[in-house]
């Protein structure tokens, strides 16, 4: 039997432990010393522990995913981030890609009659990818299937593409939200202490500018979600210092909807040099995310980077949602060296890594609105060929 969080605090002896204990059985906030102190001191089992009950006390058992694709239009860029194994720079343009309209439309229509209700774009910076290319496009996804949800760019392209043509952040994201982008993903945060942020990602936005058009996309009333890359040269203070940011941002504005921790995959990037952080400390990270953002309501594993088997096991470390079914649409992993070379899981597969952690599958649109709930009234598992059954499905 597992023990409970009441049961685990009546055995720490430890009386930073014991107080952070308190502050999440009564529904308090914990302060930053406490989020070092759980990163440095905080056994996993423990961490777990306090993860899971917040997770359940928000979720109980459910576990979200969608059924999304994603088109990558270029994997040449004009920034040299050196954790990316993906960018490949302009001169090294024979080994990238670079899509247009037309191509990245017959993408989209290959989708067509599928069963898919997002579509998440992202890629590289290429100047002509800029502010008019992708009005156009955003305006032809829409005007195809007006139903698909456009999860679109990250401030590091919006800051590109508004400079370029000479907007400021308020006008552009006005454009953006009238061109038919639905909410913007998570990507380019990396690390926000600035002086690590020049070490790894110099030159694209600052973390000022991520944060800023994040909050004035969230004032035009839509949603976002904010990541974190971990694992490479920060340091337990430096991820505190990016979970204080976003949970500050948070406060003011609700917007965020969703935290994703990013590992840093070394695979052939200017980083390979470094060691790829260990499972345990993987865990360790969703954990301390979950306890430390009191006021995100999700918190993600990216399976394609993880690996499945480790997203599944981290829905006992505060995660809720395990991303989509993604179809092996993007690169930007199996470049990076994840284990998930060609990222795509069928729902039936989806629903049985959920399930086989005594969690219940829940399809979800892309702001959280339950589409199908997978449990045993819904979906049989049938023994014999260890597969699942759908039954008739209720909303
Ligand atoms: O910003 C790039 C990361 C991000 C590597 O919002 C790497 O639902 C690890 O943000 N090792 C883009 N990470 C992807 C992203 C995302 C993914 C899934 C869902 C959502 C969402 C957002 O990928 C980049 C960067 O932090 N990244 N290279 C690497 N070698
Ligand atoms: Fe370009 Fe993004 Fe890669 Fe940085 S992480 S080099 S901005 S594609």
């Amino acid at each position: 039997m597992i023990p409970t969080l009441s049961t685990i605090r009546s055995s720490l002896t430890d009386k930073n432990l014991l107080a952070v204990t308190d502050k999440v059985l009564s529904g308090h906030r914990i302060s930053n010393e406490d989020g070092n102190y759980l990163y440095a001191h905080g056994e996993i089992g423990f961490l777990g522990a306090l993860a899971n009950f917040i997770r359940e006390q928000k979720h109980g058992n459910k576990t979200y995913f969608n059924k999304n694709f994603h088109v990558e239009p270029t994997n040449l860029c004009v920034y040299s981030c050196t954790f990316c194994s993906y960018s490949r720079l302009i001169k090294q343009r024979h080994e990238g890609w670079e899509y247009t309209h037309d191509q990245i439309m017959d993408i989209v229509k290959s989708y067509d009659g599928k069963d898919v209700t997002e579509v998440h774009i992202v890629g590289g910076v290429l100047p002509q990818y800029d502010l008019d290319f992708y009005v156009r496009l955003f305006k032809a996804i829409k005007s195809h299937r007006p139903n698909l949800h456009l999860k679109a760019l990250t401030p590091v392209e919006y800051h590109y593409i508004f400079k370029k043509a000479k907007v400021s952040y308020s006008d552009g994201m006005k454009i953006i939200l009238e061109s038919g982008v639905d909410s913007m993903p998570g990507g380019g945060a990396e690390i926000f202490d600035e002086q690590i942020r020049e070490q790894i990602a110099g030159g694209k936005c600052s973390s000022d500018q991520w944060l800023e058009i994040h909050r004035i996309w969230h004032d035009l009333g839509k949603k976002s979600n904010a990541t974190m890359l971990y694992g490479h040269v920060e340091q337990y203070q430096h991820r505190i210092d990016h979970l204080d940011r976003l949970r500050k941002l948070q406060d003011e504005t609700g917007g965020f909807q969703t935290f994703i921790p990013l590992k840093f995959r070394n695979k052939d990037n200017q980083m390979s040099h470094l060691a790829e952080v260990s499972i345990i400390e993987d865990f360790r990270n969703y954990a301390v995310s979950r306890i430390y953002l009191d006021n995100f309501d999700h918190i993600k594993s990216y399976w394609p980077m993880l690996g499945r088997h480790n997203a599944q096991l981290s829905l006992a470390f505060g995660v809720d949602d395990i991303d989509g079914t993604i179809d092996d649409t993007t690169k930007i992993y199996s470049m990076a060296g994840s284990e998930e070379q060609n990222p795509a899981m069928s729902l039936n597969q989806l629903i049985k890594l959920i399930r086989d952690v005594n969690r219940i599958p829940i399809e979800r649109d892309s702001i959280y609105n339950e589409i199908k709930v997978y449990d045993e009234q819904n979906y049989t598992i049938l023994p014999e060929i260890n597969t699942y059954k759908a039954l008739p499905v209720v909303s």
